[in-house]
């Protein structure tokens, strides 16, 4: 293991002063170090190509080294700037990528992390970007010269990490600020949601606990209404799967979205505008943080998602974060005629026990039928 004050430590020695990135469960004590120390400037970024491109534009304004952190599986969306914009043959911009290695090999994962997990090494090696996969302390002496080789260089480097590497850091801020701000669970939302669409609405959910919950909601309590296509990857796309079934059937569609996918891809929402579905519904489900990979924050500040959801055309637009409120409200959304957005604001936690849906063969069959 990693002793995660002291890595951070040796990257701030090394010039690097700059994070931004897509927080990763690999890297989640790794966030919570960045997080801690606020001499360190660190931007949760909306996707990892975001992430890169925040990296070029610190770069080429302070000529120093920007560390970019991301899960494997954000690395196609780190692709486009890292290939066409900051490679070596173009740009030549230096970065410390750091990326968590899910589905690494040997180590048992999710199978939506298979393809990423056994090629991510193999895709660096095709770029041309050293890599170190990182261990243990002694390691951080080949930290060091990685560092040192991509300032002679001015290219990319990279760590790969594998879940567990850090040691464990506290969070310094204790309570999720969306706890000071609704009483509702996400529980509350799954079940009012599932209690009164009808049999045949589609419900598309995103990657994280959102799909889980649903999955694990409807086998306990048995609910047969709806029809769910469970997002497991795919991050941000929640959405777009929605439309496009939303276009190509009568039934009522739902895509029930966390504020991390909701921000990942929010521009392709604006087609909305030219593709006015009245059986397009919007559930965002807002706990103001990555909760599923480890809870680090997502600040919406001076960001007004109703406006937003009303420029982007959704017709009727509902705000809840109010337990009281939520049953009648859901009511309201479910039975308007829209395109519906829905923002509910959720404390953070999710269900003891929560199970992993797997057989996704069976899921695609049964949201098909
Ligand atoms: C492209 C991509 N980047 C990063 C991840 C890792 N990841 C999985 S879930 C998640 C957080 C999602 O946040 P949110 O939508 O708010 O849902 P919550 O975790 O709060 O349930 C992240 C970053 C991923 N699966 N795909």
């Amino acid at each position: 293991m990693i002793d995660t004050s002291k890595f951070t430590k040796l990257l701030f020695k090394k010039g690097i002063e700059f994070y931004a990135g897509v927080p990763d469960s690999c890297m989640n004590e790794f966030c919570n170090e960045i997080n801690n120390n606020k001499k360190i400037e660190n931007i949760t970024s909306a996707n990892e190509g975001s992430a890169v491109s925040l990296g070029v534009g610190y770069h080429l304004i302070t000529k120093k080294i920007p560390c970019i952190y991301l899960q494997n599986s954000g690395m196609g969306n780190a692709t486009d700037p890292l290939t066409n914009l900051a490679n070596p043959e173009v740009y030549n911009i230096p970065m410390l990528l750091m990326i968590g290695w899910r589905g690494a090999p040997g180590i048992k994962d999710e199978a939506q992390h298979n393809i990423q997990g056994r090629t991510i090494h193999k895709i660096l090696k095709l770029y041309k970007i050293k890599y170190l996969i990182l261990k243990d302390n002694k390691d951080l002496k080949k930290v060091s010269n990685l560092i040192n080789y991509a300032k002679k260089n001015s290219c990319h480097v990279a760590l790969l990490v594998k879940p567990k590497t850090f040691k464990n850091v506290k969070k310094k801020v204790i309570k999720n600020k969306a706890d000071q701000h609704s009483n509702i669970s996400r529980k509350d939302v799954v079940l009012s949601l599932l209690n009164n669409v009808s049999k045949r609405t589609k419900i598309i959910s995103s990657v994280g606990f959102n799909s889980r919950e649903i999955f694990q909601m409807r086998k306990e309590k048995k609910i047969k209404n709806g029809k769910d296509f469970l997002m497991v990857g795919a991050m941000g796309h929640t959405a777009m799967v929605s439309l496009a079934i939303s276009k190509f059937t009568k039934e009522s569609t739902i895509c029930v979205d966390g504020d991390g996918s909701f921000i990942m891809h929010l521009g392709a929402l604006s087609l909305l505008s030219n593709h006015k579905r009245n059986n397009f519904k919007y559930l965002l489900i807002d706990n103001e943080a990555h909760e599923s990979i480890g809870g680090q924050p997502i600040k919406f500040q001076n960001f007004n998602i109703k406006k937003i959801s009303e420029a982007m055309g959704f017709k009727q637009s509902y705000y809840t974060k109010s337990l009281n409120k939520l049953e009648v409200l859901m009511k309201k959304f479910i039975k308007s005629s829209g395109p519906s957005f829905f923002h509910i604001k959720i404390n953070s936690g999710t269900l003891k026990n929560l199970v992993r849906p797997k057989n996704f063969l069976e899921i695609k069959k049964k949201f098909m039928n």
